[in-house]
């Protein structure tokens, strides 16, 4: 970790979406043959990933990821060096799910620690039902793993801050009217903010630009996250609501009842 450098940018926040998981696809003669050399009992090639959201660059942030694999796989801890405009990756073959430690380093300049989060390999599907299995496959039987995050630097350091912000767009195309405001959180108290040195980044297509903190518009086929998705969630989460408020109104009509019931068999027992 480097030292830090200048200041910090106080009250401020800036988030980075990205995207990790797994993609595995089962061996078949036909559309995944068995390369040569990879043991009998292996049964499907697996990806490991960490990567910006609709494939932006990620590396002026993350510098490099360690992926730590099962113990039974040779040379189970690997690093993965950061290639501009890459995503983080890893393929390997195997047999079995295990979870996954993938350790994030970011650039030095934010002098933030790695790290660490956790992905369960899946090899199979789940769900409780056939249509929660179907949701996680993929075209030609691919079974994919995936999730959104945000990574957050809080108050970063002026330097780090200048690489974070700059550079998302050229200029001349601020002015569309398609801009959409950057994403950013407040920090305490409201006041701060992720200018992003004033420039509109600009939506294309429901897609994202370099060093953007925007979400696509729309899911595409292997784009899963997007604001299609989150107004879906959201609906999900509205309905769910409804239901317990419902059940909650149920249970207090049922407890006024028996209060009623009790009430009345204490009269009856006093008569009595
Ligand atoms: C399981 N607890 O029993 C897990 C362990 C280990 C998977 C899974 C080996 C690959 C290799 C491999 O797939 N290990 O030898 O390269 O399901």
């Amino acid at each position: 970790m480097a030292p830090p450098t200048g200041k910090r940018v106080k009250g401020v926040q800036i988030f980075r979406p990205f995207v990790y998981g797994t993609t595995a696809k089962p061996f078949d003669e036909n559309t995944n043959p068995k390369p040569p050399g990879v043991p009998d009992d292996h049964t499907h090639s697996w990806t490991v990933f960490v990567k910006g959201i609709d494939d932006v660059d990620i590396t002026y942030w993350l510098r490099r990821v360690q992926f730590k694999l099962h113990e039974s796989i040779p040379n189970h801890v690997r690093m993965i060096e950061g290639e501009k405009g890459k995503p983080f990756l890893l393929h390997e073959t195997g047999w079995g799910e295990f979870e996954i430690a993938i350790k994030l380093y970011y650039v030095p300049e934010s002098a933030e620690k790695p790290q660490t989060l956790y992905h369960h390999l899946r090899l199979h599907p789940y769900g409780r039902t056939e249509e929660e299995k179907e949701a996680m496959r993929l075209n030609g039987g691919q079974v994919i793993s995936w999730a959104y995050e945000e990574q957050l630097f809080n108050e970063p350091y002026e330097p780090f801050y200048e690489i974070l912000t700059s550079g998302a767009l050229p200029a001349s195309s601020a002015s569309s009217s398609l801009s959409n405001k950057t994403g950013s959180k407040s920090g305490g108290g409201g006041k701060g903010k992720d200018k992003d040195h004033g420039k509109q980044p600009v939506r294309s297509e429901g897609g994202v630009l370099e060093r953007s903190a925007m979400i696509p518009l729309t899911n595409r086929p292997g784009q899963p996250f997007s604001r299609e998705t989150e107004q879906v969630e959201i609906k999900k989460l509205q309905e769910a609501l409804v239901k317990v408020e419902e059940l909650m109104n149920r249970t207090k009509e049922e407890v006024a009842r028996k209060e009623k019931r009790l009430k009345d068999l204490k009269a009856e027992a006093a008569k009595a």
